[in-house]
């Protein structure tokens, strides 16, 4: 019995470190340059991470990938996407448009 107790406070506790992380990155442009910002984002590791994108650059279509997560979508302008990941592992990953290699990539830090 006091096993479980132990094992149920152990599993609370874990539980308990994991957020919903919610995070709204804009493209922006200034003088032919575009760039999701903010440009680097920070999460802890075990977050459930939910990005909203918006993409109101004159432009087009931008993409916006995190490779390392196997995150992956387009933002057409004025349309907003969202993409969802855990965040299983800590360290620094790039986050970057897959349609422009001249866009400016950022970078993702998962703290442990
Ligand atoms: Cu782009």
């Amino acid at each position: 019995m006091k096993f479980l107790t132990i094992l149920a406070l152990i599993s609370f506790s874990f539980s308990a470190l994991a957020e919903k992380r919610q995070i709204t990155l804009v493209n922006y442009e200034t003088d032919g340059v575009k760039q999701w910002l903010p440009g680097t984002i920070i999460v802890k590791k075990g977050d459930d991470v939910e990005i909203t994108l918006i993409n109101n650059v004159p432009s087009g279509v931008h993409g916006f990938v995190i490779p390392d997560f196997k995150v992956r979508t387009d933002v057409k302008k004025g349309v907003k996407e969202v993409v969802t990941f855990k965040a299983d592992r800590d360290g620094l990953f790039p986050m970057k448009c897959h349609l422009h290699p001249a866009h400016v990539g950022g970078q993702l830090l998962v703290l442990p």
